[in-house]
């Protein structure tokens, strides 16, 4: 056994079991591995972006990481801003980062480079395995690191001579920490502020928003009257029919200041103080009025459920029924193009246990009120708002779960960034329908560009921001990606398309004209 086997047998020992890879001769013999070694299923990206963002996808869905195989500092480079949106989602990755052996550095050769230092922003734990007889030690610290709560990105760098020299070990990954317990204090004090009375709005994140924890917070909310509301984007929502009912806090500054101008208190689930994405001249960074209380109850690294089931007893409302949505599918829209009109042929249409990847920028905001009694579903956004998430995590999380529909609704620009993600679903013939909004427009940049307060566009500005001039063709892109496709121009041909999609248990992407 050479170093990198034992680095697969300690990752497979340890659970994890994909990778996706994108390689090159640094990382020859892991790959040799991977034909020795059964059990790894392995997904090839063909641009580290991918890899990363696919690794993202299935963690939000199992709770389990997966590793990537990533090519020295700059295959890790390329693969960083989808491993800043996975870091901001709380998902959990090991990355394995080939490196030239260790001798071999002294000689600033080509891919040479700071791997430790491209790899410290975007990753919690990094540590380059030095000797062969290690990786298999590291590579179980890297698997623990990346299982803590709620998840973090691990980053291993394995040099070719610890790869390829003698081993003759197989770890297994010690437990993750587990989560941290709010204390009884914390419980305690959120139960007095709820039952102060004023206006209490309960903001969700991470974990709140799914399961057990999610009916906890609704019988809260019933108890006590307060209302519950999921932060603005959420890495993975539960919702739709039979699920516990809960508004979005509004994208829009102005949106978000109005919706919390008149609450006294906001209590923080798993969700930070809520914030603008981006600062404006005349518009405050903070979302709350000055005088709104913010009370912690639990914060990402912590057992957000038994916090939240403590607080429903401390509060009496084990048993109270929280309220729930029915099933109450919108009605399909015929003609024009509207955001209103997509949401609810997307509402219509979605089937039981969907998962939708929402990429889709401008296009999406009113997505939201539109499908929350549709079939039950699960509902991801970008944490870290880099875009090109939405393709590659949508491979992952089909490959997490064969059995369920992924619906990737994804602006054209957004689509541009991790376009090849279409031929790994493709290979891997991954049940994944693809809605572009083919806007030929970075269209939410025109309305930014009017909110910073610069004046009209000219037509150098203008010209940065549209996608025209030619116009993409997204129905041969996918042809050319090996995906089949269709074009829809107004809402009754949208919903023909997406039926078509839905139907077939491969990758399918309608271009929308919008
Ligand atoms: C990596 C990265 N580069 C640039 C941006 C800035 N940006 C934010 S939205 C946007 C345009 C998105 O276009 P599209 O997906 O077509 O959605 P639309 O605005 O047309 O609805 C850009 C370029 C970003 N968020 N992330
Ligand atoms: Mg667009």
């Amino acid at each position: 056994m050479n170093g990198a086997e034992s680095l697969v047998r300690t990752l497979l020992s340890s659970g994890v079991d994909v990778c996706f890879a994108n390689p090159g001769t640094s990382e020859m013999h892991f790959i040799a591995a991977l034909d020795k070694v059964a059990g790894m299923r392995c997904a090839l990206g063909l641009f580290e972006g991918v890899a990363t963002g696919a690794a993202d996808g299935y963690f939000r869905i199992t709770g389990r990481p997966a590793c990537t195989l990533l090519h020295l500092a700059p295959g890790l480079a390329n693969g960083l801003a989808n491993l800043h949106n996975a870091k901001k989602a709380g998902s959990g990755i090991v990355n394995v980062v080939g490196q030239h052996a260790t001798y071999h550095l002294n000689y600033d050769a080509p891919l040479t480079g700071d791997i430790e230092g491209v790899a410290k922003p975007m990753s919690h734990w990094v540590r380059t395995s030095m000797s062969s007889s290690g990786v298999a030690s590291d590579g179980a610290d890297a698997v623990q690191a990346a299982r803590s709560t709620p998840g973090q990105i691990a980053t291993l760098i394995l040099p070719a001579d610890a790869s390829w020299a003698a081993a003759d070990e197989v770890a297994l990954a010690p437990a993750p920490t587990p989560p941290r317990a709010v204390s009884p204090d914390a419980v305690t004090a959120v139960a007095k502020a709820l039952r102060s009375g004023g206006r209490t709005v309960m903001l969700l994140g991470g974990a709140a928003l799914r399961g057990k924890a999610l009916e906890w917070a609704g019988r809260i909310a019933a108890k006590t009257g307060c209302r519950l509301m999921s932060e603005g984007q959420n890495a993975r929502l539960e919702r739709g029919a039979g699920r516990v009912k809960l508004d979005r806090l509004p994208y829009d500054v102005p949106g978000a200041v109005a919706t919390l101008k008149e609450i006294d208190r906001v209590i923080l689930i798993g969700a930070k103080t809520p914030v603008a994405f981006f600062a404006y001249p005349d518009q405050p960074s903070l979302l709350a009025p000055k005088e709104c209380e913010m009370v912690t109850l639990a914060q990402g690294e912590h057992d957000i459920e038994s916090a939240l089931e403590e607080l429903a007893h401390e509060l009496g409302a084990s048993t109270t029924a929280p309220v729930i949505a029915d099933l109450q599918r919108p009605a399909l829209q015929e003609g024009k193009v509207t955001p209103e009109g997509i949401a609810a042929v997307l509402g219509a249409l979605m089937p039981e246990h969907a998962v939708v990847v929402d990429e889709s920028i401008s296009m999406g905001r009113g997505f939201f009120p539109v499908t929350v009694s549709s079939a039950p579903h699960d509902w991801m956004n970008s944490m870290g708002a880099s875009l090109g998430y939405a393709l590659p995590v949508a491979i992952g999380a089909a490959m997490a779960a064969p059995d369920r529909k992924v619906i990737a609704i994804v602006g054209d620009g957004s689509a541009m960034y991790t376009l090849q993600a279409l031929w790994t679903m493709a290979r891997e013939g991954l049940d994944v329908t693809i809605v572009i909004l083919a806007n030929r427009s970075y269209n939410i940049l025109r309305s930014e560009l009017a909110k910073v307060g610069v004046g009209a566009a000219g037509r150098t500005a203008l010209d940065m921001l549209t996608l025209d001039n030619p116009n993409l063709d997204w129905v041969a892109l996918a042809k050319g990606h090996g995906v089949a496709s269709g074009r829809a121009h107004d809402l009754g041909e949208f919903a023909k398309e997406l039926s078509r999609g839905l139907a077939s248990d491969g990758p399918y992407l309608v271009e929308l004209v919008v």
